[in-house]
């Protein structure tokens, strides 16, 4: 009985390392429902004056802790967020209109550039992202 158990404890954290490791991102969502996702790797956080501020190789992000409703680790992309930045704005606009113009994805994130879920990635997605910031 007791082997059976410690097979089934093993078997789960297995299951559970190999979840944890498929994590990319650590995403915060603010009291307003905004999320911005910062990348896991080098992810270093320090709390001081109110604000966490989180840390990697692409650079800096500070959260107001009293707006913080929760944070959490996901593999999911921000849809929109095409160059990963944690925003989504009109840079990520230009990021898949030059992924339409040279086809060259290696530096985006194709998932998020997908917007209208038709399976491709063209101008109607760069609309509904247009749409998306004006709105
Ligand atoms: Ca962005
Ligand atoms: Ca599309």
């Amino acid at each position: 009985m007791r082997k059976i158990i410690l097979s089934v404890v093993i078997a789960l954290f297995g299951l559970l390392s190999v979840q944890a490791s498929n994590y990319t991102k650590l995403t915060f969502q603010q009291v307003d429902g905004t999320k911005q996702s910062v990348d896991l790797q080098s992810l270093v956080i320090t709390f001081s004056d109110g604000q966490l501020l989180a840390t990697n190789e692409k650079g800096d992000q500070s959260f107001a802790l009293r707006n913080l409703a929760k944070m959490y680790f996901s593999t999911s992309s921000i849809i929109g967020d095409v160059n990963r930045d944690g925003y989504v704005n009109i840079s990520d606009v230009t990021c898949i209109i030059n992924y339409i113009l040279n086809g060259d994805g290696s530096n985006i994130d194709l998932e998020a550039a997908e917007l209208n879920g038709d399976g491709t990635i063209n101008i109607s997605d760069a609309t509904k992202l247009i749409n998306m910031i004006l709105q």
